[in-house]
Parts: C-alpha cells; structure tokens; sequence
C-alpha cells in the first residue's frame, strides 16, 4: 500500500486585494453573526442546540470561495458559517434560529438544520460523521449524471473515529467520486481531546488506507484553505479524484452554547495562545502590510456588517412561528402526485 506523506500547505500571497476584501468581509460578518446568536441563545430567543463557529471561519470561507454555484455543499451541526459564505442570506438563516417561518428551513430544522435547495446546501446534520456517506451519494450523483460539479463535506476531528467515515472514503477513492471531505480539526470533540480518542494524531494519514491525496493545512490562513481547496477541486472536476483536507483551526467558544467557553477539557492559557491567530487578524495583518487595508477600512467593515446582522435580527424576532398546521408538511414526500418520487431533484 502506498503511504502519502500530508504536506503542509504553503501559504502564499495572492495579489488579488479585492478578493481578500470579500474573504475579510465574509470572515467578519460571521464573526458578528455568531457573537449576536450567543446573545440571543442567552435571551431564550434560539433554542435547542447552537454550535458556534467562532475561531474557525477561515475555513469555511476559505474552502466555499473556490466552489462554483451548481457545486454542493454539506456539513455538520457547526454550520451556521459556511451557510452565510454560500451565500444564504442572514435572514433566513437568523429567522431559522429562532424557529420562525421565514427561516431557510421554514422554522423547523433549528441551528442544525440549515437547507437551501437553490444554492445546493444540503444541510446541516446532528449525528456525527452521518453525511459522510451523503456526500459520498452527492459524488456517486454526479458522477452518473456525467457532470462535473464537486461535492464539499465539512465534518469535524471526531467524525474520523466514526465507521461511517471509513466506507464512504474507500467507496468514493474506489468509484472515483468528486468529493472533497474536509476534516475541521479543531482538537476536540465535545471535551475530548483528538490524542484521547484518535490512535494516530496526523489524521489525514488516515487517507492512506485508500490511497487517496491528502493535504495538511494552516485552518487559520484563509488563503492557504484556498489553495489546498483548489487543489482538490481541481482534481475532483478534472479527474474525479476525491481528497481529504486536514484543516487545523482551533474554536474560540465552547463545544455548544451548553458548555463554557474554555470548559475543563483545555486550558485559559492554551485558549489565549491559539487566539492570537484569530483568522480574522491574520488576514486583516496582512492586508495592512500589504498597504491595501487601514483601521478606518476595518471600522466601516464593522460598522456594514453589524448592520447586516442587525437587520437579520430584526427580521428573525419579526416573523411569525409556523403555523400548528404546517407541523406535518415537508416532513413525507407526496407520493400521491402522479410525479415520480424524486423527479423533482432530479430535474
Ligand atoms: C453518532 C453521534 N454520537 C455522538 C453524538 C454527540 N456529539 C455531538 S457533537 C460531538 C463531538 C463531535 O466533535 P467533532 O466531530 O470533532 O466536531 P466539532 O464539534 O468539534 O465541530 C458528539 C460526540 C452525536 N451527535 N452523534
């Protein structure tokens, strides 16, 4: 069996300035989206569970930067981020929060529930490691179809341990799916750290097992998630090769709203060194070196996107919850139409 080596990710220096703009800017407004839920999950406005994305949103933002539109995209419980940097607005996915009608799941999924068929966001899922083998159906799809999309799969560290994780990967490196499985190793799964649940702590060597291209990659370094990110789509459009990102990032809050902010799991001190390479600093300090951005720029960023944020709110504590009646729609496909079942995704 051929044993790849992960490679560190180099992080190099792109020259587009507008483009770090919009990173910076989809970095921030999911930064100030999540501070406003943790505000509203402590008013009783959300409810149920609410994983904060706070620390990790280069990931997201770095990975769905380089899809195109009919690409697909899924992910787990923590995926508030990556629905605002597909695109879908902070309307609905506040509105979903706070289980109202206008909310992208009609106020019924909740913060783990996020859909959007138009954008091809396939949710938004609470077992662990469960769509795993989703995506790897998303890339069978395709594939059959003789398209050229790509499938991207969000999951974290712990997902890894999970079984399902091991047959999708050897089912898509067999068939030759164009899926990206991007692990957000953040170190922890709830209070456990990766070196008590995992036998090997590189976990992108796990990928070896299929002979399938790995990569290590700086999850703090919006750019650098981007080139790895082009990398493996670029091997999944063209060739149809499947490859397992490492993201290493690290999250700023805890596990959910549940728990406390450093827990008993890590340390404050550990928590304050791996803050000093808040993603968002770590691009906005570069930009500035770069001479394209200045503090009054970060001000007026701030001062737009706390607007946008605002006004998701307003919008959310505006609509109606949904009505008793609509309890049971959405929940069975009709099959009393004359339409196949299925006929509608497919067309
Ligand atoms: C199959 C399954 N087992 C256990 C749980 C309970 N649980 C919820 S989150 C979580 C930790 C998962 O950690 P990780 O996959 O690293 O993702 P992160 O929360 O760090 O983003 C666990 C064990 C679950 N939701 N599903």
């Amino acid at each position: 069996m051929a044993k790849k080596k992960p490679d560190l990710a180099p992080s190099s220096s792109s020259n587009d300035a507008q483009l770090r703009r919009d990173l910076l800017r989809q970095m921030l407004l999911i930064r100030r989206f999540e501070e406003r839920c943790a505000e509203a999950y402590a008013l009783g406005k959300i409810g149920g569970f609410c994983h904060l994305y706070i620390g990790q949103e280069a990931v997201g933002v770095g990975a769905i930067s380089v899809l195109r539109p009919d690409d697909y995209v899924i992910g787990s419980y923590r995926e508030h981020g990556q629905a605002l940097a597909r695109g879908m607005s902070p309307r609905a996915v506040m509105a979903e929060l706070f289980g109202r009608a206008d909310g992208c799941s009609k106020g019924k999924g909740g913060s783990m529930h996020l859909f959007d068929r138009n954008l091809n966001f396939l949710g938004g899922h609470g077992i662990v490691g469960g769509h795993i083998p989703l995506a790897t159906g998303v890339g069978f799809a395709i594939k059959y179809r003789g398209g050229d999309q790509v499938c991207l799969c969000f999951f974290g560290e712990a997902a890894v341990n999970g079984g399902a994780f091991h047959e999708a990967l050897n089912m898509a490196a067999l068939w030759k799916l164009p899926v990206v499985y991007l692990i957000e190793n953040n170190r922890y799964g709830m209070g456990t750290a990766l070196e008590r649940a995992s036998a090997i702590n590189d976990i992108a060597e796990r990928a070896c097992s299929y002979d399938m291209p790995n990569e290590v990659v700086d999850g703090q370094d919006v750019i650098a998630v981007r080139e790895a990110m082009q990398r493996a789509v670029q091997r999944a459009r063209s060739e149809h090769i499947p490859t397992l990102l490492e993201v290493r990032t690290y999250r700023f809050m805890g596990h959910s709203m549940s728990d406390a902010v450093s827990g008993t799991y890590r340390t404050k001190e550990e928590l304050e060194e791996y803050m000093k390479r808040d993603p968002i600093t770590v691009l906005r300090t570069d930009m500035t070196k770069r001479g394209e951005w200045t503090d009054d720029d970060m001000t007026a960023l701030d001062e737009e996107v706390k607007a946008v944020v605002e006004d998701a709110w307003n919008f959310a504590d505006a609509s109606p919850e949904p009505a008793l009646e609509s309890l049971y729609e959405d929940v069975y496909v009709d099959t009393t139409s004359d339409a196949p079942v299925g006929a509608e995704i497919a067309s």
